[in-house]
């Protein structure tokens, strides 16, 4: 299993699970030092492969798949989840840079892994595919534009995807979380914790750890079986606008 974005959250919640469950895991991220500390944790349970190169490159990304040993190489599920939100302003005051990293993370990224490992799956029939999407693929929200782009691309990607890989035996996914207690706010609002605590404040956040039950779930059906499109929620979610929260 190729976990992306494996350094925190939900990629990393998910590449614990796997290992736990003995999927042999490649982990990915930037951030070497987390990969090696987490590549040591989950030794214990399974073998450990990591990656460290930053999706945007497609050079890189290119580059450390096909460095991969010969062992590694067949990659059976892949699990598409690096990306974030950058920002959260209207479009008329949006960073061109923020827009950048959100289309070339989330959209661009996600193809650049996904070219890298298809082909094996086509030619030997069979593989999953799980792209991380969003509640804001869904639904737009005031001030989500070009995150809630980036996700409504990834949603139309997950099923453009299955299209085409319908011939060779290849199931695709489409995870779409609502609110999730991780990293994501943090980076959002670009270090600011009050802020990112702020979001989960007066209600119960889904966890890293509840999706990649998820994931586990999915990737663990039976080989006719496909879970195809999934939007979950916590409890105090029932969109993307509406929240029942207990205190601001
Ligand atoms: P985190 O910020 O905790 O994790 C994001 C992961 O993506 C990190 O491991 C990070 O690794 C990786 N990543 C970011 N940019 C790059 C890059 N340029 N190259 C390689 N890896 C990168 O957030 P989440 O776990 O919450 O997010 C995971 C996915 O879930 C994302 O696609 C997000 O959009 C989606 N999601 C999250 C929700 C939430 O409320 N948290 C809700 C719905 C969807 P590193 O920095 O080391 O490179
Ligand atoms: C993350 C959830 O609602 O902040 O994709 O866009 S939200």
């Amino acid at each position: 299993m190729l976990i992306t974005g494996a350094t925190s959250g939900i990629g990393e919640a998910t590449a614990r699970l796997a290992a736990q469950q003995h999927f042999r895991v490649i982990i990915c991220g930037r951030r070497a030092e987390r990969l090696e500390k987490l590549k040591h944790e989950l030794e214990a349970y399974a073998d450990v492969m990591m990656l460290s190169f930053d999706v945007r490159n497609q050079q890189e990304v290119a580059a450390a798949i096909h460095a991969l040993p010969a062992a590694w190489q067949p990659v059976d599920v892949l699990i598409n989840n690096a990306g974030n939100a950058h920002g959260l302003d209207p479009i008329q005051t949006g960073k061109i840079s923020d827009w950048d990293a959100m289309i070339d993370i989330n959209v661009k990224g996600l193809l650049y892994v996904s070219h890298e490992v298809i082909p094996g799956m086509v030619a030997r029939k069979r593989g999953h595919i799980v792209n991380l999407g969003s509640i804001a693929g869904k639904q737009t929200y005031p001030n989500g534009n070009v995150y809630c782009a980036s996700k409504s691309a990834v949603d139309a990607l997950t099923d453009s995807m299955r299209l085409d890989l319908n011939p060779y035996g290849i199931k695709v996914t489409g995870i779409h979380p609502g609110m999730v207690e991780t990293e994501f706010s943090l980076v959002r609002f670009k270090g600011d914790t009050q802020r990112a605590d702020k979001v989960y404040q007066g209600l119960t956040p889904l966890t890293g750890q509840d999706i990649a039950e998820l994931i586990l779930f999915v990737v663990t059906r039976p080989a006719h079986v496909v879970l195809a499109d999934i939007l979950v929620l916590p409890l105090a979610q029932a969109s993307a606008t509406v929240v029942a929260k207990t205190s601001d």
